[in-house]
Order: C-alpha cells, then sequence, then structure tokens
C-alpha cells in the first residue's frame, strides 16, 4: 500500500506514522525527519535547509524533491510506504505525481489528519517545552500555520478531486486516531 499522509504541521502525521509502520510493515518516508538528519549531519542541504525551517517556512522543492527521489531508490520502499510531510504544495504534488509515475509506484490513498489550529498550538507548545524544537516556538507555530493554508491545503483540495482523500478526526488518544486510521485503509475503498 502507498499512503500519504497530510495535515498540518503538528497534526500528529509522524507519530501516527511510526505506528503504522510497525503495523503495516511500510517504509516509513518523512521529509521532515529526513531534513532534520541533514541538518544534524551538517551536509550542505541541511546547513541550506536549517534556517528556512527555524523560520517556519518551506525548503526549496528542488532540494527535498533531490533527498526524496534517492529515499524512494531504497529497497525497502517496494513493500509499500507512508509518505509523512510531502507534498506541502502543488508543484511537489505534481513533481510527487511524475516520479511515482516514473517508477511504476502510483499512490492508493491520500489521508488528511483534521485538527484545529488551537489544538495543534496546543501539542507544539507542549513539544517545544520538552524538547526544545525551535520551529515549535508559538510564533514560528503560527507562520507554520499561515504557510499550511496558503500552500499545502490545496494539495489536500487536489487529491480530493482525484477521489483519493479521506478526512480522519486527527483529535483524540494517540491510540483512538490510530484506530480511525487503520478502519479506513482496512476498507475496500482504501
Ligand atoms: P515535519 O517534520 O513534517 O513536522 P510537523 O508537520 O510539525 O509534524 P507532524 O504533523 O508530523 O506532527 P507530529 O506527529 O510530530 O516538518 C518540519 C519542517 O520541515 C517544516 O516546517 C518544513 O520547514 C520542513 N519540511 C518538511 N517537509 C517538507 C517539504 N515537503 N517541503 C518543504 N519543507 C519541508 O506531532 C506533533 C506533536 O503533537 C508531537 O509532540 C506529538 O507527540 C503530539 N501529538 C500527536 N498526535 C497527538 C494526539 N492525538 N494527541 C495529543 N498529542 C499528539
Amino acid at each position: 500500500m502507498r499512503i500519504v499522509l497530510l495535515g498540518a504541521p503538528g497534526s500528529g502525521k509522524g507519530t501516527q506514522a511510526v505506528k503504522l509502520k510497525a503495523e503495516l510493515g511500510l517504509a516509513h518516508i518523512s521529509t521532515g525527519d529526513l531534513l532534520r538528519a541533514a541538518v544534524k549531519a551538517g551536509t550542505p542541504l541541511g546547513l541550506k535547509a536549517k534556517a528556512v525551517m527555524d523560520a517556519g517556512q518551506l525548503v526549496s522543492n528542488d532540494l527535498v524533491l533531490c533527498m526524496l527521489e534517492e529515499r524512494l531508490a531504497q529497497p525497502d520502499v517496494g513493500n509499500g510506504f507512508i509518505l509523512d510531510g510531502y507534498p506541502r504544495n502543488l508543484a511537489q504534488c505534481q513533481a510527487l505525481e511524475d516520479l511515482l509515475a516514473r517508477i511504476g509506484q502510483p499512490l492508493d490513498v491520500a489521508v488528511k489528519l483534521d485538527v484545529p489550529n488551537e489544538v495543534i498550538v496546543g501539542r507544539c507548545e507542549i513539544r517545544y517545552k520538552a524538547e526544545g524544537r525551535a520551529d515549535d516556538k508559538p510564533e514560528t507555530v503560527r507562520e507554520r500555520l499561515r504557510v499550511y493554508a496558503e500552500q499545502t491545503a490545496p494539495v489536500a483540495e487536489h487529491f480530493a478531486d482525484l477521489g483519493h482523500l479521506v478526512v480522519i478526526d486527527g483529535v483524540g488518544e494517540l491510540d483512538v486516531v490510530f484506530e480511525r486510521i487503520l478502519g479506513v485503509l482496512r476498507s475496500p475503498r482504501a
């Protein structure tokens, strides 16, 4: 199965993708995690990405696509994958569709986690206090939500137009949200 997980920053994409990976044996591809690993390793890409991420903006499409292409070439992807955090704008959407067509791995479903902004702000604040992730600062979260509404929300509309989108209520205990997602993935529709 090939799944795209959509949702605002802090909606729980990464959290649920880890659980889905364990349950379904799919590769988990998080562009956020790949970028944070590049920042930590101090690679040329990481050096370019850090300031952009800390400001709550999107890293350039070319850099992220290059990184994603490399990851999709890994052998574990053959069993299916969960794409977490990509695509984040319509240009990335087009690039993804071209890339997946080229490697013969079309998407099965796009799952969007629906979480109100005030819940997201609260979650990121908790993580900021616990882990100090720069992009979880309240003012940066507000900027990320603005970027999401402007650039990423149209991606969900695009998948809806194709008939691929399923929207899940992302508010509630982790396991409750997880069961909602599994319910959808196990239905014949997905
Ligand atoms: P991401 O790593 O994708 O981060 P995210 O959107 O904040 O997180 P996610 O939705 O996965 O939420 P999480 O599970 O962590 O992006 C970070 C940055 O990288 C972007 O701002 C951008 O700069 C860059 N980037 C990434 N992809 C890019 C791309 N394609 N193009 C350009 N730039 C890109 O959950 C958040 C918190 O909520 C956690 O603390 C979690 O424990 C908590 N939580 C989750 N589910 C919960 C629940 N049900 N109840 C209570 N708390 C919950």
